[in-house]
């Protein structure tokens, strides 16, 4: 354990004292320096400590090597009246210097550097040390001070005390250091990092001084003097006699830890807190890479941020892109999630997998397999949140395990539901289509066609009504222009009749309110027995909304017909030819008609459209 150094206050050192011990008082109080009462994380600083104490120094002269024993080890004991101690170097050639090494064995944060000389006068002879310090454990140097009573003739540089720009704090100032701090014991000399730098009061959001201060090995340089007169003789030259020296300085914790311990190996490691880990808290914790690392200040302690993986995984990493994408909040990317979960904090299901949603996210079981049927699902694929299978066409349920509406089970493995006719619609137009089996009906109408008809009438349809396997419109007729034999049709109101089933295929397409051409079949091809008394339209009939052009050439067949021009009705006699008078005038008549059979009625409203072309036909 590190002890506490006894500090010899010197003048220059009180007001960075003073702050040390502030800060002091905080290792004191019950609760953990690092943490709030309430247990939030807060800034804390590791103890302050003398870094040299109980470290051997190297000794080692320029040009004659290692002092005879190498490794100094009363500069750095116990340093109190009781134990006094004085290490002389040894004497030599007056050229060269002497350079005392203290390996710290770790980061610190330097405050100050100390010597204290064994005799009590001031030296006569002109003092030019060099303090200079290693961040890399020896392997290279910086100067930090230089002292000297001839700055310029002995380092080419002036005499200064304070930085003059921010740029001069992190470079070394020379000064003359007398007179020096007397102490009990002897003279002393201490450097402090911070003294005379202007950002000092900002150190903590100030990172070259961090930097400034950090050192892992100290070096103190006693250059030998040689000027232009001639050395004094060596008897009047006081030998370079030490007792101490100190190291002030904390373990360099980055603001994460009060504590600094030795380690199995002896190092001394910061106890990092704030989920920081590493010899000098420098990093975050294992799965703790939510955002990145930062050191502590006192405004924002800047702990390290666990990722969030929901449970599923112990182990995540920081992604820069992530944590910009995310407006610099977070960053943490879970790895290897289990419980077959996935994504950045393992919050969805594997592919395969579906939420169940009884289960909180947290939980084992929070995915579950897909229950996609092998046949009826393409592959194994589910929504995460509903658990939906791909079905294949025809195919439905969650589990694609049932055929949907208008398809049955079928016998491909690829196909295993084909289409049926189920829908109402697509069996009344596939069973219409058969039954009225019109599709363009072009009607041409000459005298011998017209004469072979039941009859034609122009009539206008008043209302409606069921009547059992019948509806019974009522119509009134406008025109009679042909009446077959059996028939009694009159103008006026009349009762037609009509088969639900011809009605309901659209054949024939009748519609309350309109007026049609009414055109019955040809004699003997109804097929059922007609009723004396009725007027009767079913599928063989054509109901064609009337034109009023129409009307000249139907007066004329009906004239041609009363004055018996139509040809005789006897099957058995030979069929007479068309009234070739009529046909060689080009007085066809024709009706281009797409029946509404094959649109039922209730699917479509529609009606028949006509469009008649007389002259083409
Ligand atoms: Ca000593």
């Amino acid at each position: 354990v590190m002890d506490v150094v006894q500090l010899a206050v010197s003048p220059q050192l009180s007001g960075m004292f003073s702050v040390i011990s502030r800060t002091a008082a905080g290792w004191t109080s019950p609760h953990d320096p690092c943490y709030h009462p309430d247990g939030r994380p807060r800034h804390c600083l590791s103890e302050f400590i003398n870094a040299a104490y109980g470290v051997a120094v190297n000794a080692s002269h320029s040009t004659q090597g290692p002092d005879s024993d190498g490794n100094v080890t009363t500069l750095t004991d116990l340093h109190n009246p009781h134990n006094l101690t004085c290490w002389m170097a040894p004497r030599g050639p007056d050229a060269g210097d002497w350079v005392l090494t203290v390996p710290l064995g770790r980061r610190f944060e330097i405050t100050y550097i100390s010597l204290q000389f064994c005799h009590q006068g001031e030296p006569s002879d002109p003092i030019s040390i060099s303090v200079l310090k290693s961040m890399d454990s020896g392997r290279t140097w910086r100067p930090m001070q230089r002292y000297s009573s001839d700055c310029p003739g002995n380092f080419g540089q002036p005499s200064q005390t304070v930085a003059q720009t921010r740029h001069q704090e992190t470079e070394p100032l020379c000064s003359d250091p007398r007179p020096l701090q007397r102490q009990r014991g002897g003279m002393v000399l201490a450097f402090s990092t911070l003294d005379g730098r202007p950002s000092s009061p900002d150190f903590d959001y100030s990172p070259t001084l961090q930097d400034w201060v950090t050192a892992t090995d100290v070096r103190v340089v006693f250059h030998h003097v040689s000027r232009n007169a001639a050395p004094p003789p060596a008897p009047l030259r006081p030998p370079l006699a030490l007792s101490d020296l100190q190291v002030g300085g904390r373990c360099k914790c980055n603001g994460h830890a009060s504590r600094c311990r030795r380690d199995d190996s002896g190092r001394a490691v910061c106890v990092c807190e704030h989920n920081t880990a590493g010899p000098d808290c420098d990093v975050c914790e294992d799965f703790y890479f939510d955002r990145p690392w930062h050191r502590a200040t006192p405004t924002n302690p800047n702990p390290c941020i666990a990722c969030e993986c929901n449970g599923h995984s112990n182990k995540c990493r920081f992604s820069m892109e992530v944590f910009q994408q995310s407006g610099r909040r977070s960053g943490g990317v879970c790895q290897k999630c289990r419980h077959h979960t996935a994504g950045r904090h393992c919050q969805y299901c594997q592919n395969g997998y579906t939420r169940d949603q009884t289960k909180p996210l947290s939980h084992r079981k929070a995915c579950q397999p897909c229950q996609c049927h092998p046949l009826g699902a393409v592959g194994r694929w589910c929504n995460q949140t509903s658990g939906q299978c791909l079905c294949r066409e025809g195919v439905t349920g969650l589990r694609c395990n049932r055929c949907a509406p208008g398809y049955k089970q079928g016998k491909s493995p690829l196909r295993p539901c084909i289409r049926e006719f189920t829908h109402l619609s697509d069996l009344l137009k596939a069973e219409c289509v058969s039954y009225c089996q019109p599709s363009q009906v072009k009607v041409r109408m000459n005298l011998e066609t017209y004469c072979l008809k039941d009859y034609v009438l122009k009539l206008q349809v008043r209302g409606m009504e069921r009547s059992g396997p019948w509806w019974q419109f009522s119509v009134s007729v406008q025109t009679v222009y042909r009446a077959g034999s059996s028939s009694h049709v009159r103008r006026g109101p009349q009762s037609l009749w009509v088969p639900d089933r011809d009605l309901g295929c659209g054949c024939p397409a009748l519609h309350v309110g309109r007026t049609f051409l009414l055109i019955g079949a040809e004699e003997g091809e109804r097929g059922w027995g007609p009723e004396e008394s009725r007027l009767v339209a079913d599928r063989s009939t054509l109901a064609l909304q009337w034109r009023e052009h129409w009307s000249p050439k139907l007066r004329g067949f009906r004239g041609q017909d009363k004055r018996g021009r139509c040809p005789p009705r006897n099957p058995l006699t030979d069929r007479r030819s068309p009234d070739t008078d009529l046909q060689s005038r080009g007085r066809d008549f024709c009706f281009h008609a797409r029946h509404m059979a094959a649109q039922p009625r209730g699917i479509t409203a529609a009606a028949a459209s006509v469009s008649d072309l007389n002259t083409a036909c």
